[in-house]
């Protein structure tokens, strides 16, 4: 299943760089975005996921927030998330970039995380960006700051800027990574989608791990079709036996 390139490269890699999309939080019952099971009330994430939609229609883009909020509530990480944060500590200089709002990696224990698209938990003002953390409100009553401003989820919707500093580390972290792990991720919403380009483009050796080919899997160096949930802690058996 491994290459034993990858397992020469990983026993001599001092920096290793992981970005994850929705597909290792599938195994956990965490729908993914694109495909016939991103579908939320037949509408598409890029008609929900944007300032536009929000500002039109925010109790229908907080119902969707809700409803997803509902559900990360009541699910667990899984084997994927778990192997990571035991391949972390193999590592001395491991950083996991996720696209991931739902807060899985954190629960399951991994350390240095770099939250591209924000997180579903938190909140801030659309008007003053006052952050807020838990807020309760019913459908009728929608969540307001003191300044009169709307509340909203905070997280990174299409055409808006993803946070300078995670950015720069993101890029940073791919740039000088030995090896570089793309994971459950169809890798078309930019910039994320740059990291293992950027990565392969400075040297590292690039891994996909999906459970089918992506629109990168015939640039990078190595493909893994599968679930991460299974592949993740059989590549860190791997690793600790070889
Ligand atoms: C499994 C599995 C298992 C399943 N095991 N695998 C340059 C070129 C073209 C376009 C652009 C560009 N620069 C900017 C854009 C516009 C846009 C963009 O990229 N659009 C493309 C879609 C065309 N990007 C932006 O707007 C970004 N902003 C930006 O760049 O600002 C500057 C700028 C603005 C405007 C113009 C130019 C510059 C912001 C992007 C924000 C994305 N936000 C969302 C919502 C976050 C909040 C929320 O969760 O509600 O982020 S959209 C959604 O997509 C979410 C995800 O993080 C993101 C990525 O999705 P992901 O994780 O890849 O999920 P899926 O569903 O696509 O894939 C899952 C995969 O898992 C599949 O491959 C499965 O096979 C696999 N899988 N089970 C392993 N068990
Ligand atoms: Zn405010």
């Amino acid at each position: 299943m491994f290459s034993d390139l990858l397992i020469k490269r990983l026993k001599k890699a001092k920096t290793v760089a992981v970005l994850t999309g929705a597909g290792i939080s599938a195994e956990s019952g965490v729908p993914t975005f694109r495909g016939e099971q991103g579908l939320w009330k037949k509408f598409r994430p890029e008609q929900l996921a944007n300032f536009n939609a929000f500002i039109e229609n925010p109790k229908l883009v907080w119902e969707w927030y809700n409803f997803r909020k509902n559900l990360i509530r009541q699910v667990k990480p899984n084997p994927g998330h778990y192997a990571l944060v035991k391949i972390e500590n193999l590592f001395t200089d491991f950083c996991l970039i996720t696209q991931n709002v739902d807060n899985l990696h954190r629960l399951a224990g991994s350390r240095r995380i770099y939250e591209l698209h924000g997180n579903i938990m938190r909140n801030r003002c659309v008007d003053c960006n006052k952050q807020f953390d838990e807020i309760l409100f019913d459908d009728e009553n929608l969540p307001r700051c003191d300044c009169g401003g709307l509340i909203r989820p905070d997280v990174v919707w299409y055409g808006e800027s993803l946070p300078d500093d995670v950015l720069t580390k993101s890029f940073a972290a791919a740039d000088k990574s030995d090896v570089f792990f793309s994971i459950g991720t169809s890798a078309v919403v930019q910039p994320a989608a740059s990291l293992p380009v950027e990565a392969k483009r400075a040297g590292a050796y690039v891994v996909e791990i999906n459970f089918e080919p992506t629109v990168i899997t015939n640039y990078v160096d190595e493909s893994i079709i599968g679930k991460s949930g299974k592949i993740l802690p059989e590549l860190m058996k791997r690793i600790l036996n070889d």
